[in-house]
């Protein structure tokens, strides 16, 4: 594709400022350190060249400087971290574990409360939302109309990750101790795992930007109850270190990022933030395994098949509570990834990363697999 001088070296990425899946892929950008611009994908040039390469309508979508389209916030993270060797991967096997883990928790886990708190508070959010979902349309076209039905649509995909009204205070009461858990954890330390953004910081902008750090009912609760946490966001999208409220110089960071990654260190904040999140997180997740096994076993897809967002509902209790949501592949494409690092682990490593895993109450999910796995080709999940 044909870059415009100004622009060389510069990658471009689709997004918007309200899309979950952009804030994970932005704030990699941004404190990486890699140029780029962001445009909303209305363009002439998104809808001749970059789109039909895309592989689907979803977005983030880049196209690098060299221009090379990808769609996927995940594959965009891929695409830069195999250039840079894996920089923001920690090297350590427990703290790798959690990186990945937060990666799965981020774009799957807190779907749940993200898409409860965009759209069940529609006396504090819907003009906000209004507004940005008709930015997204060209002028030239119906733009109240066609931003009615996007709306439309994304407030039942809230309803399919099940927040529905019999689930609304579970919903709530498990995201605010999720949230008074995190703040505890990013008192001591800017990022999830210690002194430098990692993966899991990345993974955890998608549901923690643009839905529960941006929207404005959720961005006053995290205002008012969680202080470390807005900053933490707010800093995620920033490109200098923006760590002034822990006192500590780069030159000391840095020494501090080498002396834990040689510790491999996972504090008891984290321990008990992920014992939390294990609450629905692993019963939704062995479900979800259950029943897309079944349709595996069923529609035996043909090889290369692409996959669907979601291929069916799944029940899971929590305490006395139920909950149905829409079993989407992509949590175990994600999963997969966490599981392969640690069965790549020697046995010392593995034992260590299981303990932590069982500490958090989190071990079923090195267990819980497709029979299936996925692939990616064409900028699409594939069956294999
Ligand atoms: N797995 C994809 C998911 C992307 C995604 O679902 N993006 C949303 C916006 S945040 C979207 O474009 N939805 C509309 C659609 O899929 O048509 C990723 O990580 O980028």
């Amino acid at each position: 594709m044909i870059q415009q001088d100004s622009n060389a070296g510069i990658h471009t990425l689709y997004g918007t400022p309200l899309s979950l899946y952009t804030g994970k892929a932005r704030a990699y950008l941004i404190k990486q350190r890699i140029p780029y611009r962001e445009i909303t994908p209305t363009t002439a040039h998104f809808r001749d060249q970059v789109r039909p390469n895309a592989g689907g309508q979803s977005i983030p979508i880049i196209e690098t400087a060299e221009g090379e389209v990808i769609r996927d916030s995940t594959a965009i993270i891929d695409h830069f971290e195999t250039l840079s060797g894996g920089q923001a991967l920690p090297k350590g096997p427990r703290q790798r574990f959690l990186a990945r883990l937060f990666d799965v928790i981020g774009s799957e886990g807190l779907l749940r409360p993200a898409m409860h708190y965009r759209w069940n508070y529609p006396a504090e959010n819907l003009n906000f939302l209004a507004f940005h979902f008709q930015s997204m349309i060209p002028r030239d076209r119906d733009r109240v109309e066609l931003a009615e039905k996007t709306m439309l649509r994304m407030r039942n995909a809230g309803e399919a990750f099940g927040a529905v009204s019999s689930t609304f205070t579970l919903v709530e009461s498990l995201y605010a101790d999720f949230l008074n858990m995190l703040n505890s954890h990013l008192r001591d330390m800017p990022y999830l795992l210690g002194s430098t953004p990692t993966i899991a910081d990345y993974g955890m902008m998608a549901p923690m930007y643009a839905h529960l750090g941006r929207d404005p009912k959720p961005l006053a609760l995290m205002q008012a109850q969680a202080i470390h946490v807005f900053r933490w966001v707010e800093r995620m999208n920033r490109p200098e270190p923006d760590i002034g409220e822990y006192a500590i110089a780069d030159e000391e960071a840095n020494l501090i990022r080498a002396q834990e990654e040689g510790a491999d260190h996972v504090p008891d904040s984290l321990i008990q933030l992920l014992r939390h999140i294990a609450r629905d997180l692993v019963p939704e997740t062995v479900a979800a395994a259950t029943l897309i096994n079944r349709w595996l076993d069923e529609q035996q897809p043909k090889p290369l098949t692409p996959i669907e967002r979601g291929v069916g509902f799944c029940r899971f209790e929590i305490d006395q509570d139920s909950i149905n949501a829409l079993a989407q592949p992509y949590r175990f494409f994600l999963l997969a990834r966490v599981q392969a690092d640690y069965e790549a682990l020697d046995v010392a490593d593995q034992a260590s990363v299981m303990a932590m895993a069982d500490k958090c109450h989190l071990a079923p999910l090195l267990s819980a697999k497709l029979t299936r796995e996925i692939a990616r080709a064409n900028n699409q999940e594939v069956w294999l």
